[in-house]
C-alpha cells in the first residue's frame, strides 16, 4: 500500500509514502503531484500526521452523566459525589458498552492510542477488571493502556492500598493517586511516596491527578516530582491536571520548575474539563484554572492535552474530537501566537505519546504504518479549520475513512454571490 500527494508535518511539498507488511518502508519526496495509482491512496495535498492520542480520559464512567442526578454545582467535588451514586450500578455489560462506544468515538476521530483511568476506590474492581478485559481484546484495534486510579483516595478510602495492589495483580499497566483528595496533607504526601514505591517494585508507569484543585496551598507536585527524581524514574511519571499550579505564586514556582526540569515529569492538562470544573469558588475575578501550559512547553518540559471526560458526572459535553481540545486549550493557555499554531499539533501527537511511552510512534520507515489524513496542509490551518479526521490507517490497515463533507448552495443564492 501506499499514500501519495501526502504533505507532511514542518517538511516542504509532496510526500509518497509506502507502506508493507505493517510498516512504513518508504518516505519519499514527490517533485509534483501525481496520478495516484489504482491501489493508492490519494492525500490530495492534505497532511498526513501520525495518529491522535488521547492521553487522559475515564473510560469506567463515560456515558454516565445525569445517572442517577446531574452534577449542579460544577465542581470536581459534586462530580465525586454523583459518581460516587452511579458506582453500585456498575456492572461488567454496562461498562463494556459504554467503553466500547467511546472507543468507537474516539477512533472515528482519529485516536489510536488511549490512557484511561478506572477507579479502583471499589471493592469488587469492576471497572478496572472490564477494561483490562477490554484492552486485551481490543489489542490490534487500540493501544489502550489502564491507570489503577484510586477516586476516594489511595490511603482514605477503606483497604485502599490493598485494592491498589490487587489492581496491579489484575494487570493495571499505570499506578494512580489523588493526594489532594486524602483526608490530610500527611496522607496526600504519604500517598505519593506509596505510589512511587509501587511502581518501582512492580515496574509499571505513573499517572497522579495531582493538584486539581484551586487552592495554592495543594503542593503535592512537588512530592511527587522529587520522589520521581530520586527513584529516576521521571519519563515515566505524569502528573494530570496541577490545576493549583495556575494558582501558585511566582516565586514559588521559579523555584519548583528547576526540580520539573531535573526530574522530567510529563504533564498532561484538560483545558475543557478544568475551564468547567475550576474557579468555581471564586466570584470575580475567575480564575481559569488550568494549569501553566505555556510556561512548562517553553521551559523545555513535556506537556500534553487530553479530554479528561465525555459525558460523566464531571463534564457532560465531549466529543471525542481532540483538535477540539487543542483548539480550547491554546486560547485558554494564551498560546496565540504564530509559532504556537505552526507547533499545535505536538500537543495531541508527539507530546501525548511521550507522556505514554509509546515505542517507534510517529511517520519514520521501519515505525508501526500507523497514521491519520487530517484537513488541512500543516498544524496552522488543520487547527483552524476543525474540519474532520478523512482516515486513520493502523498497522498498514484503513480502520476508519471518512468522505469530506461538500457543501451545496442553494441556486437562488449561487444567483446573489458573486463568485
Ligand atoms: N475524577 C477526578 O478526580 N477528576 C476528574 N477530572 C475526573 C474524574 C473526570
Ligand atoms: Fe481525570
Amino acid at each position: 500500500m501506499e499514500i501519495v500527494n501526502a504533505r507532511l508535518r514542518h517538511q516542504q511539498g509532496l510526500y509518497r509514502i509506502s507502506i508493507n507488511k505493517g510498516l512504513f518502508s518508504g518516505i519519499t519526496s514527490q517533485t509534483s503531484t501525481i496520478i495516484p495509482p489504482a491501489t493508492s491512496i490519494d492525500a490530495q495535498g492534505q497532511l498526513v500526521c501520525a495518529p491522535f492520542v488521547e492521553p487522559h480520559i475515564h473510560l469506567d464512567a463515560a456515558l454516565t452523566a445525569g445517572e442517577p442526578s446531574w452534577n449542579q454545582s460544577g465542581t470536581l467535588f459534586e462530580g465525586i459525589e454523583r459518581w460516587c451514586q452511579r458506582k453500585p450500578d456498575l456492572n461488567e455489560m454496562d461498562i463494556r458498552q459504554r467503553a466500547i462506544e467511546t472507543i468507537e468515538l474516539l477512533v472515528s476521530n482519529g485516536v489510536q492510542h488511549i490512557r484511561t483511568h478506572a477507579d479502583t476506590t471499589d471493592p469488587s474492581l469492576i471497572g478496572l477488571r472490564t477494561l483490562c478485559a477490554l484492552r486485551d481484546e481490543l489489542k490490534d484495534k487500540i493501544d489502550l493502556q489502564i491507570v489503577a486510579f484510586p477516586q476516594e483516595g489511595l490511603l482514605s478510602f477503606p483497604n485502599g492500598l490493598i485494592l491498589m495492589e490487587q489492581a496491579i495483580e489484575i494487570g493495571a499497566d499505570v499506578i494512580g493517586g489523588i493526594p489532594h483528595f486524602e483526608y490530610t496533607r500527611e496522607l496526600g504526601e504519604a500517598s505519593m511516596k506509596k505510589v512511587i514505591e509501587l511502581a518501582v517494585r512492580h515496574n509499571r508507569l505513573v499517572d497522579v491527578h495531582c493538584d486539581e484543585t484551586d487552592d495554592p496551598n495543594s503542593r503535592f507536585l512537588e512530592v511527587l516530582a522529587t520522589e520521581a527524581l530520586f527513584h529516576d524514574m521521571g519519563p515515566r511519571v505524569t502528573a494530570s491536571h496541577t490545576t493549583a499550579m495556575h494558582s501558585y505564586d511566582n516565586a514559588y514556582c521559579s523555584k519548583l520548575f528547576r526540580l520539573l526540569k531535573h526530574s522530567e515529569v510529563n504533564f498532561v492538562a484538560c483545558p475543557t474539563e478544568s475551564i468547567h470544573l475550576q474557579g468555581r469558588f471564586d466570584s470575580y475575578p475567575k480564575r481559569r484554572g488550568v494549569t501553566r501550559v505555556k510556561e512548562l512547553n517553553s521551559a523545555g518540559i513535556n506537556v500534553c492535552f487530553g479530554e479528561d471526560s465525555i459525558f460523566d458526572p464531571w463534564y457532560s459535553l465531549g466529543n471525542g474530537k481532540l483538535l477540539r481540545t487543542l483548539d480550547f486549550g491554546l486560547h485558554i493557555c494564551q498560546m496565540m501566537g504564530y509559532n504556537d499554531f505552526c507547533h499545535a499539533l505536538d500537543f495531541i501527537t508527539d507530546n501525548s505519546a511521550r507522556t505514554l511511552s509509546i515505542n517507534q510512534y510517529g511517520i519514520a520507515v521501519g515505525h508501526p504504518a500507523n497514521c491519520i489524513l487530517l484537513e488541512g496542509e500543516d498544524d496552522y490551518s488543520v487547527l483552524r479549520k476543525q474540519g474532520e479526521v478523512l482516515l486513520s490507517i493502523r498497522h498498514g490497515e484503513v480502520i476508519m475513512q471518512r468522505q469530506p463533507a461538500k457543501v451545496t448552495t442553494p441556486s437562488h443564492l449561487k444567483k446573489a454571490l458573486p463568485i
